[in-house]
């Protein structure tokens, strides 16, 4: 043995990151070998991701199902806002992620959303469930597709990160928000025909009727996708 430990094979394609590292870390030679306490004090163990709760995963498959009704621009909107959330916040929701995260790399796959909600949701349900959550539509749920769809409304209705993604899509900066603005993002993102559709939708919140949308008009739309 060189003391040097490969994670060559099949055997080890659903096995995360972390648990890798800390195997790597056990068994090698004496020198680099962890302590006891190093290994308690391992990312791996002190992050336990062991299965979740069933009561967090009622509670997650809520979530998900009622974003996945909302409409494209709420779910795009959420994207942006989640992106920009790094605090203590999130850990929760971190933590659920990597535990559904069952081989560690990162994303969600079918098979893994099968495994962890099987008896709460049918295979077709999770189908059409994570079609309706996977906004760049590349077949998996990303970490910030997730946060986007799980996320806790006053976090989303924080007036920070709502302020963040006003000013992100203002572009011009004339703390306004105009329908060329909000085109050419939704643009980059969806179908000609979908942006037309939510073009049709901003205009019902802009109620001073200048084809622009002020901050105001913003936390009202905001609040009104939530609901
Ligand atoms: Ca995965
Ligand atoms: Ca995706
Ligand atoms: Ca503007
Ligand atoms: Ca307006």
């Amino acid at each position: 043995m060189k003391g040097e430990l490969k994670f060559e094979g099949p055997a080890w394609d659903n096995i995360s990151k972390e648990a890798k590292d800390l195997l790597s870390k056990i068994i090698c030679k004496e020198a680099c070998r962890f302590s006891t306490e190093k290994i308690l004090e391992h990312e791996w163990l002190a992050n336990p991701t062991e299965k979740l709760s069933s009561n967090e995963l009622v509670t997650v498959t809520a979530k998900l199902k009622k974003y996945s009704s909302s409409i494209k621009l709420e779910k795009a909107l959420r994207c942006y806002i989640s992106s920009k959330i790094e605090n203590e916040d999130i850990q929760k929701l971190k933590n659920t992620f990597k535990a559904l995260d069952i081989n560690g790399d990162g994303k969600l796959s079918y098979e893994e959303f099968l495994q962890s909600f099987k008896g709460l949701m049918s295979p077709d349900q999770i189908k059409k469930l994570i079609t309706s959550i996977d906004v760049d539509s590349n077949g998996n749920i990303s970490y910030n597709e997730f946060l986007a769809a799980a996320i806790e409304e006053h976090i989303f209705l924080n007036n920070d990160y709502a302020l963040d993604s006003f000013k992100y899509l203002d572009t011009d900066k004339n703390r306004k928000i105009s329908l060329n603005e909000f085109k050419s993002f939704l643009s980059k993102i969806f179908s000609e025909e979908y942006t037309k559709q939510m073009l049709e939708i901003i205009k019902l919140f802009d109620l001073n009727s200048d084809e622009e949308i002020d901050w105001f008009e913003f936390k009202r739309m905001l609040k009104k996708f939530w609901k």
